[in-house]
């Protein structure tokens, strides 16, 4: 059963110590804070989390859709206990939109990130290299979906426009409606991989969810007339088998992904920008007027963007402030490590444990 769901020879032996403690493997196929629903050999069961785990999530997230986790069953309880997380190979993670420290991993142990856009007003070059920045971070392959094809009349054109952005990171037009563009973006998901849906609400994910299953087992609902908005159909991330193999994970709409730690990702998606500063005179060019700039040139006979650009410094700006933030809080808990230590030596304690 959890073959299906893409157990491994490498998740086997990165299992060894667990399974030696008597723990039964899982994968998380449904995000819930406190009760995720998890897979095993034995069937779907709801778990919760040991009471270390739960304290650890303060600071370190929630497991996730798509984490691979060890359980033990308890005798005399009902729900299986989560004890530990195995170490993610790939991860779709944002910075939470209230808190600079607060990171959510959206996708866990993904293959592929679709990063999907609907061909109306929702389509916004700025908001998909931002999306495209976390998803080349995630280390999973990003591919921009561009769905509703059958409403556009300049399909062709937007793709284009999208590709130039999307720094070749492939670019597919589908249609649910119309059965569009399916077949290639379904062999895209490979038998025992993972793909994940990232987007605004109102978009088509779950839609799409659907048609590639052929049955309405996700809810849709249609969008709002006056802004082409969601209306926040789907409320949690849900892991689905496909027929033929491979799973899709559905999320619920995000329009705002903060970027954390994800400097490579940036860097991927704006190679355009990394490859013209390589060119300034100086290499210290702070594109700002020096002689010799590279980018201020490509700015002023237009190979340059001047939106992408600007967008470009936004993003660096964000991820340098975040990074700052972060380690501020790792000199706070350093600070209260030292602090509480120092009390406990005070008091004559001596199990203190070393964190
Ligand atoms: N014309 C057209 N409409 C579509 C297509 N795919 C989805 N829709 C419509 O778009 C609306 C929203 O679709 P959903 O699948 O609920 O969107 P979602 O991205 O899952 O939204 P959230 O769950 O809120 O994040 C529904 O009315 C769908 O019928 C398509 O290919 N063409
Ligand atoms: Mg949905
Ligand atoms: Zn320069």
């Amino acid at each position: 059963m959890i073959e299906q769901y893409g157990w491994s020879d490498a998740l086997r032996q990165a299992f060894a110590p667990h399974a030696g403690a008597g723990l039964v493997p899982g994968r998380i196929i449904v995000h819930r804070r406190e009760l995720p629903l998890v897979v095993t050999e034995g069937g779907t069961l709801t778990a919760r989390l040991s009471g270390r785990l739960r304290h650890e999530a303060r600071e370190a997230g929630h497991p996730a859709a798509g984490d691979w986790v060890a359980l033990s069953a308890n005798p005399g309880e009902a729900k299986a206990v989560i004890q530990a997380v195995l170490p993610r190979r790939t991860a779709f993670v944002r910075r939470a939109a209230d808190s600079l420290q607060t990171v959510q991993v959206i996708a866990a142990n993904v293959d592929v990130v679709f990063v999907v856009s609907s061909l109306n007003a929702d389509l916004n070059p700025r908001r998909l290299e931002r999306f495209l920045a976390a998803a080349w971070q995630s280390g999973a392959q990003p591919v921009v979906v561009l769905t509703k094809a059958d409403l556009g009349d300049r399909v062709a054109e937007q793709a284009a426009a999208v590709a130039a952005v999307a720094a070749g990171c492939p670019v597919l037009p589908v249609s649910s409606r119309e059965g569009l563009g399916l077949g290639e973006l379904r062999r895209l998901i490979r038998p025992g991989e993972t793909a994940v849906l990232i987007g605004s609400s109102g978009v088509g994910k779950s839609t799409l969810v659907n048609t590639l299953l052929g049955e309405e087992r996700m809810a849709t609902q249609g969008i709002r007339e006056a802004d082409g908005r969601g209306k926040h159909t789907t409320s949690f991330r849900e892991l689905v088998l496909l027929p033929g193999g491979g799973m899709i994970l559905d999320t619920p709409g995000i329009r705002e992904v903060g970027l954390v730690e994800a400097d490579e990702g940036l860097g991927t998606v704006f190679d355009d920008i990394e490859q013209l500063s390589a060119q300034c005179r100086f290499r210290d060019c702070r594109h700002q007027g020096e002689p010799g700039c590279a980018v201020q040139a490509a700015l002023e006979d237009g190979r340059l963007d001047p939106a992408r650009w600007a967008h470009f410094r936004k993003l660096s700006e964000e991820l340098a402030v975040s990074t700052q933030s972060k380690d501020r809080v790792a000199q706070d808990a350093a600070g209260r490590r030292q602090a509480r230590m120092q009390r406990a030596y005070l008091s004559g304690k001596r199990d203190l444990k070393q964190p």
